[in-house]
């Protein structure tokens, strides 16, 4: 489902108000995705740890989120913005596309609990779409 306006400047307005705390956010949702779905450790086996607050999960938790980051400037193209991104992760990195819904959904679960006053209901929905519009984005080069 595409992003409407009203979409859009939800996830601006609420991206405003967290990219300050995007680092730690990126973090437990990594932490969160590799203990619920332990298969996608299998994708960061170079790792030496993958538990909650150790330091690889800490640095590839802000990596995700400047990804994320760009796809907020990026929203109006997310195909076109993310397409370098997509790439890697088809040709480079080989992330079996379907993890990025997993993912997704550990952002909005930590978006929830770390913000329960400004994740409203209308935010809650216009993130969902745009994560959804993310993850369809990365899959793009897999074509
Ligand atoms: Ni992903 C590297 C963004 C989902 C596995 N990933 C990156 C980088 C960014 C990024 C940015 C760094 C690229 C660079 O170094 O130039 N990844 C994103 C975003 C999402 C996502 C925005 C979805 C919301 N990545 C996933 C998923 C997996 C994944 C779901 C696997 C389960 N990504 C990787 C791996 C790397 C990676 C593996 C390389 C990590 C490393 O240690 O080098």
């Amino acid at each position: 489902m595409s992003l409407n306006d009203k979409d859009k400047a939800a996830v601006k307005a609420l991206w405003a108000k967290i990219s300050k705390s995007a680092d730690v956010i990126g973090a437990n949702a990594l932490a969160r995705m590799l203990l619920v779905y332990p298969q996608t450790k299998t994708y960061f086996t170079h790792w030496t740890d993958h538990a909650p607050g150790s330091v690889p999960v800490k640095a590839h938790g802000k990596k995700v989120m400047n990804g994320i980051g760009l796809a907020v400037a990026k929203i109006d193209d997310l195909v076109g913005g993310l397409l370098e991104l997509s790439e890697q992760h088809a040709f480079q990195l080989r992330v079996d596309p379907s993890n990025f819904k997993i993912l997704s959904h550990c952002i909005l679960v930590e978006l929830a609990t770390t913000f329960p006053g400004e994740f409203t209901p209308e935010a809650h929905v216009s993130y969902d779409k745009f994560l959804s519009n993310v993850a369809l984005a990365l899959s793009e080069r897999y074509r």
